[in-house]
């Protein structure tokens, strides 16, 4: 077993292992060579030399214990139909829906043909992965997924999917049920395909409180995941729900979550008591300390350490890499974290 399905079967490791998020990206010189050779963002994604070039990248240099896909959440809506681009400097775009009725009527054959560019990545990658790297597969959690399916862009006050959930609840039902059948079928075949963990990513989940966080985050969430495991009983789920407050504790009480991603707002000493009891814990250096240097590193890495690293940890950052990170200190946040 690798040593980061270890720490998501329960074992406490020290050193523990290290990737993070994003680490594929814009603050790596070799990705934005290839990026500005490649066209678009998705022309990367979608094409499986590509994509298995830029996975590779971070680990070369820097030998994670993990690597990552590369793709993108909005894959999903693509494959449904939905129109997206990526507008340089700008972020995701898509034309918005307002019911799943909106999107053409496309069989599941054909939405994995869609996809297909991510299977055979992730066969590429197991080909040429040392065994001691983790491969891990993801998709977006159905909210956050929705949220720019309704919107059309990121909206940091989420407020065209909040508008529309209390306007037209059984719309987005509709799109998220859609989403959790679309979803489970494209991490199983992650899973045929080689993926060892999965991640989900609930970016978006800040703005839900109670009932209405049951509603659209955890119960979708659990539903994906009860799909997966049905079929892949033994494949670790991480789920990542940024920023959910009491969410993390209701995510982490679900039955087969093997792992939760923590922000860098949440307070160690509680997720520590809390949360670790329940799964494994991934996190949570903030990125602006990773971009800060050394001396903030270190006291980050410590804290970490008498904290969630005396139990099962994955080593990461608590949101995804910044562009402007120097490379330098993403080198002094592993040689840290190899000390411990
Ligand atoms: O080159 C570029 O300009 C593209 C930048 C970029 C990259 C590198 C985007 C556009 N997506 C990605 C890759 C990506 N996205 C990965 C690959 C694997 C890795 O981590 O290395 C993953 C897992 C994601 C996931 C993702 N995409 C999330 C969830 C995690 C998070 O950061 O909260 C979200 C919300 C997205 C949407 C998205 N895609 C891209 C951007 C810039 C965004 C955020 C847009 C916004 O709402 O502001």
């Amino acid at each position: 077993m690798t040593r980061l399905l270890r720490v998501l079967s329960g074992e406490t490791l020290s050193p523990p292992p290290v990737w993070l998020m994003r680490q594929a990206g814009r603050y790596l010189p070799e990705y934005r060579a290839l990026r500005a050779k490649a066209g678009g963002f998705l022309d990367l994604c979608l094409n499986p030399q590509t994509a298995t070039e830029v996975t590779m990248q971070p680990i070369r240099r820097f030998g994670f214990d993990a690597s990552i896909l590369f793709s993108d959440i909005l894959i999903i809506p693509y494959a449904m139909g939905q129109r997206l681009w990526f507008a340089e400097g700008e972020g995701p775009r898509l034309i918005p829906i307002m019911a799943i009725t909106e999107l053409p009527e496309i069989d599941s054959d054909t939405i994995h043909q869609r996809l297909s560019a991510s299977y055979e990545t992730l066969n590429r990658l197991r080909q040429q992965l040392n065994p001691d790297t983790t491969l891990i597969g993801f998709c977006g959690a159905p909210w956050t997924v929705a949220s720019y399916m309704v919107a059309g862009r990121g909206t940091p006050d989420l407020k065209p999917i909040r508008d529309f959930s209390e306007a037209y609840p059984d719309q987005l039902q509709a799109i998220i049920d859609r989403l959790v059948e679309i979803s489970s079928a494209y991490l199983l075949k992650q899973v045929e395909a080689g993926a060892q963990v999965l991640q989900i990513f609930e970016s978006w989940a800040q703005v839900l409180r109670g009932s209405q966080f049951d509603r659209w985050s955890r119960d979708p969430i659990s539903k994906l995941i009860e799909k997966v495991k049905a079929e892949a009983p033994n494949i670790p789920i991480i789920v990542f729900p940024r920023k959910a407050d009491d969410g993390y504790l209701k995510i982490a009480k679900l039955p087969w979550v093997d792992g939760l991603s923590i922000d860098p707002d949440i307070d160690l000493e509680w997720a520590s008591d809390q949360l670790q009891q329940h799964c494994a814990l991934q996190g949570n250096l903030d990125p602006m300390d990773l971009v800060a240097g050394p001396e903030r590193i270190n006291r980050a890495v410590d804290y970490m350490k008498s904290t969630i690293g005396q139990g099962p940890w994955i080593a990461n950052l608590g949101h995804g890499i910044v562009p402007q990170t120097p490379i330098e200190h993403v080198e002094h946040f592993i040689a840290k974290i190899r000390e411990v």
